[in-house]
C-alpha cells in the first residue's frame, strides 16, 4: 500500500511539475485542461500528416512552413490512414463539443489532433506549433502531452490601422500569420480616416489619385513634441486585388478580416477629392495631422449616401464577412448645424438635433447593408442619438457604451482604450519610443476582464469577446508596429481565449519568456523588457 501511495504521489507530483517546470510546455493563450507525462515525441523527416477530409490544406501548409523554419524540412501528406507515427487532422463535432475547440494528443507513438470543425483542427496545429523545440540533439521534439481546449469568446480581434500610416502586403499578411498562431480570428481594418483612404474604389478613383496622399507629418522623437511637416508626400493604398489577396490569406488562417470605412467622421481624406459631399463645398486637404476634424459627411445630401452606397457596393464584393465596420466615432456636428440641407433633414425626418442626425446617417447605412445580408459594427458614439436597430457596438471610450449596448440586448466588442489600446505607452522609460500620450503596460491589459461587472448572466451572454487596437499616428514602419503589437497582442489573446480562472500573470510572463523564439523564428520585433514592467 505504502509502495502504492509513493508511486501515485510520485505520478502526479510529475503530471503537475513538469507543467510548471518544463519550459517547453509554455502555450498561449493557456488551454483550458492540460496533462503531461514525461518523454516526447520525435517529429522525424519521414512523419507523415494524414488528414481527413474536411481538414482544409491549408492547416499543413501552414504548419510546415513553420516547421520548415525551425527544422529545414516539411512533412509529406496523406488522406489514407496508414496511422503509425504520423499526426493525424481529424474533425469530430461529437468528440469535441465546443465550436472552434480542439483535441490533441500527443504520444510517442502518434499525435492525434480532433477538432469540433476545421478551425478547431487548425487551433490543435498552433497549440502544437508552439510546442515545438529543437532539443540537445537537434531533433524536433514534442513533449507527451494531453489537451482540451476551447474558446471562451468567439469574437478574438485585433485592429490595424493603415490611414495614418501604410503597411504593405508583406507586413500584413506577416502580422496575419502571427495572430492566427495565438488563435486571435478577426482582424478589424481600418482602411479609410482623415489622413489617407488606402483601398482602391473603381467608381471613384480620386479616392486613389487624391485622398490616398497627403504631406506626412514627421513623428516627435519626445512625448511632448509637437507635430512637425516635411511637406513630403506621403501615400499608398491596396489595389483591390491585393485586399483580394489578405482576405484569402486571412481565410485560410481561420480570420475573418471586418472592414472599416468610416462615416459620418473621419472623412477629410475623402472630401479633398470628392468637396461636394461635405456641407460647406471645401477645398479641403487631406489631413496632415492628427486628430478629429470638423469637416466630415454632409448629412443633408443625397449625394452622400450614393457615394457611400456605391463605395460600399465594391467593398462588398472584397469582403465575406458578416459584419462590416462604418466607423461613426469621433463626428462633431459643428458643420451640420450650420448646414441648410442638414437642418433641412433634421425637419424632414422630425428629428430633435444632430445627434439624432447620426443616428438617422447610420440607420440608412444599416438598412442597405441589411438589404445586401450584412450587419453594421461601429464604435460606441453610434448610441448618440438611438442605436440602429441591429447594430453591433465596439466600446472604446470605456466600458459605458458596452455596458448600455448589452442592456439593450445588442452584441458588443469590448475593446476600451484604458486597457487595450496598443498605441499608448507600454513602458515609461525615459527612452521609450514614442507613442500615443496614454498607459497601457502588459500587466495592465492582461488584468483586463471583458465582462463587465455591472451586467447579469443574461447581458453578459452580448459580450461577444475583445479586441485590441493599433492606431497608427505614431507609428510609420514596421518594426516599429511590431514593437507596439508585441507582446502586449499576446495577452489580448490569453483573455480573449482562456477562462477566466485560468488568469495568471506571473505564469504568463513565463510563458511569454520560454516562447520568445517563437518570435525570433518568425523574425518578429517586440518589446523586449516585458517582466521588468510593474504596473
Ligand atoms: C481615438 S478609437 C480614435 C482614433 C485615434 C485614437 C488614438 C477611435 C474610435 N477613434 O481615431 O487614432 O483615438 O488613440
Amino acid at each position: 500500500f505504502t509502495f502504492l501511495v509513493i508511486f501515485l504521489v510520485l505520478f502526479f507530483s510529475q503530471v503537475v511539475f513538469s507543467q510548471e517546470k518544463d519550459p517547453r510546455i509554455a502555450i498561449i493563450p493557456v488551454p483550458a485542461e492540460m496533462s503531461v507525462k514525461s518523454g516526447s515525441f520525435i517529429i522525424q523527416k519521414s512523419t507523415h500528416i494524414f488528414y481527413d477530409s474536411a481538414v482544409s490544406d491549408q492547416s499543413h501548409t501552414f504548419f510546415n512552413q513553420y516547421l520548415n523554419l525551425i527544422a529545414g524540412f516539411r512533412l509529406g501528406t496523406t488522406t489514407s490512414a496508414d496511422t503509425h507515427g504520423n499526426i493525424e487532422l481529424r474533425v469530430d463535432s461529437k468528440m469535441v463539443v465546443q465550436p472552434e475547440g480542439y483535441n490533441l494528443q500527443v504520444t510517442d507513438k502518434r499525435i492525434i489532433i480532433t477538432g469540433h470543425d476545421p478551425a478547431g483542427t487548425f487551433y490543435g496545429l498552433q497549440t502544437l506549433q508552439q510546442l515545438l523545440q529543437k532539443d540537445k540533439n537537434a531533433q524536433i521534439s514534442v513533449p507527451l502531452v494531453t489537451i482540451n481546449d476551447y474558446p471562451r469568446f468567439t469574437y478574438r480581434g485585433m485592429h490595424l490601422d493603415v490611414s495614418r500610416h501604410f503597411f504593405p502586403v508583406s507586413s500584413i499578411k506577416k502580422w496575419i500569420d502571427v495572430l492566427a498562431l495565438y488563435k486571435i480570428n478577426t482582424f478589424h481594418w481600418h482602411l479609410t480616416d482623415d489622413q489617407g483612404w488606402r483601398i482602391e474604389i473603381k467608381q471613384f478613383p480620386k479616392l486613389q489619385d487624391i485622398s490616398s496622399n497627403r504631406s506626412e507629418t514627421i513623428l516627435g522623437h519626445k512625448r511632448s513634441d509637437p507635430h512637425i511637416f516635411d511637406g513630403k508626400p506621403y501615400g499608398g493604398y491596396y489595389t483591390q486585388n491585393e485586399i483580394r489577396e489578405i482576405v484569402k490569406y486571412a481565410s485560410d488562417r481561420n480570420i475573418t478580416v471586418i472592414p472599416e470605412i468610416e462615416m459620418p467622421g473621419h472623412a477629410q481624406a475623402t472630401l479633398a477629392a470628392y468637396p461636394g459631399l461635405g456641407c460647406t463645398g471645401g477645398p479641403y486637404p487631406t489631413a496632415t495631422y492628427w486628430g478629429v476634424f470638423e469637416d466630415v459627411y454632409c448629412a443633408g445630401k443625397e449625394e452622400t449616401f450614393d457615394f457611400l452606397e456605391k463605395v460600399l457596393d465594391e467593398v462588398l464584393l472584397l469582403f465575406p464577412s458578416t459584419y462590416i465596420h462604418i466607423g461613426g466615432d469621433e463626428c462633431p456636428k459643428t458643420r451640420w448645424q450650420k448646414c441648410p440641407s442638414c437642418q433641412k433633414r433634421i425637419n424632414d425626418e422630425n428629428l430633435k438635433d444632430e445627434h439624432e442626425l447620426q443616428s438617422y446617417f447610420i440607420r440608412r447605412i444599416e438598412k442597405y447593408l441589411a438589404g445586401k445580408g450584412r450587419k453594421i459594427i461601429g464604435w460606441d458614439e453610434i448610441l448618440e442619438g438611438g442605436l440602429a436597430p441591429s447594430a453591433t457596438v465596439m466600446s472604446w471610450r470605456g466600458l459605458e457604451g458596452g455596458i448600455a449596448a448589452a442592456k439593450m440586448k445588442h452584441d458588443v466588442v469590448m475593446t476600451p482604450e484604458k486597457f487595450v489600446y496598443l498605441d499608448y505607452y507600454q513602458s515609461l522609460y525615459e527612452n521609450e519610443q514614442v507613442a500615443a500620450g496614454r498607459y497601457t503596460p502588459l500587466s495592465k491589459l492582461y488584468g483586463y476582464e471583458p465582462i463587465p461587472a455591472e451586467l447579469d448572466e443574461n447581458e453578459a451572454k452580448y459580450i461577444k469577446g475583445v479586441q485590441a487596437n493599433l492606431w497608427s499616428e505614431y507609428i510609420n514602419n514596421d518594426q516599429k508596429a511590431e514593437y507596439m503589437m508585441f507582446p502586449r497582442m499576446q495577452a489580448l489573446a490569453e483573455i480573449a481565449w482562456s477562462g477566466k480562472s485560468q488568469r495568471d500573470y506571473p505564469g504568463f510572463l513565463k510563458r511569454l519568456r520560454s516562447q520568445e523564439h517563437i518570435l525570433q523564428t518568425l523574425n518578429v520585433n517586440y518589446f523586449r523588457h516585458f517582466d521588468e514592467i510593474k504596473g
